[in-house]
């Protein structure tokens, strides 16, 4: 994939983890932080309910819709898909994109369910790769006790421990793991660091991989 005259692009960052790990308020910081710095910066989150699949989904979540797993699964990863091109066009334009879930929860939440891990994974093929995943790490019964779940439909205790085993089953060297029960500052600074590099790294030019 080419990229920009000079080689520059955003960076490509996702986060990851179980409902209530914390990410999608490190996300937020991340975004100010960036920006703060002066560099171009979207936060996105998947799944997108503000397309037409996406609002298949949040009925879906919200239990107003029963769907088949198979289905479901298709619908978020094709919801990942009709945003593709849009993300690429924004990371090649220069814009670091901090992405709160991608194909991982894909594979993961799914899996939890008992569909195949290779069945789950083969959608996602193709899609864009990250520069970089983090991952959230903290138990399902921390999590829990996080001021509760919303009541969406995976934010039981019990399909959590399973979606912490496909994670786990998923991860590879490359995923940062951060301790996901320190306090939110201790957090935050850790992301600031690794995120940073990351986004010089890629202003560079380091080419993007599907
Ligand atoms: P969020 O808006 O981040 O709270 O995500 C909604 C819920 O959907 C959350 O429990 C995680 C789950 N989820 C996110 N992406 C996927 C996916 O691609 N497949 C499945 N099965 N679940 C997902
Ligand atoms: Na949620
Ligand atoms: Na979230």
């Amino acid at each position: 994939l080419k990229v920009g005259d000079d080689g520059s692009r955003g960076a490509f960052i996702v986060l990851e983890g179980l409902d209530r790990s914390g990410k999608t308020s490190q996300c937020s910081k991340l975004l100010s932080y960036l920006e703060g710095l002066g560099h171009p910066t979207e936060l996105w989150r998947f799944p997108d309910r503000s397309t037409s699949i996406g609002q298949m989904i949040s009925a879906y979540l919200s239990n107003q819709s029963q769907l088949d797993d198979h289905t479901i699964h298709l619908l978020y990863s094709a919801n990942r898909w009709e945003k593709s091109s849009l993300m690429e066009t924004k990371l090649k334009s220069g814009t670091t994109l901090i992405v709160d879930r991608y194909s991982y929860s894909g594979v993961a939440f799914s899996s939890a369910k008992g569909l195949d891990f290779e069945w789950c994974k083969a959608p996602e093929i193709g899609l864009l790769a990250p520069d970089l995943v983090l991952y959230l790490d903290i138990t399902p019964e921390k999590a829990a006790e996080r001021g509760g779940y919303g009541g969406e439909r995976y934010e039981k205790l019990e399909f959590q421990k399973k979606v912490a085993e496909s994670y786990q089953a998923l991860r590879d060297p490359s995923w940062k793991i951060i301790d996901g029960c320190q306090s939110m500052e201790e957090v935050q600074k850790l992301l600031q660091e690794i995120v940073l590099d990351h986004v010089i790294a890629c202003k560079k030019g380091r080419a993007l991989s599907h």
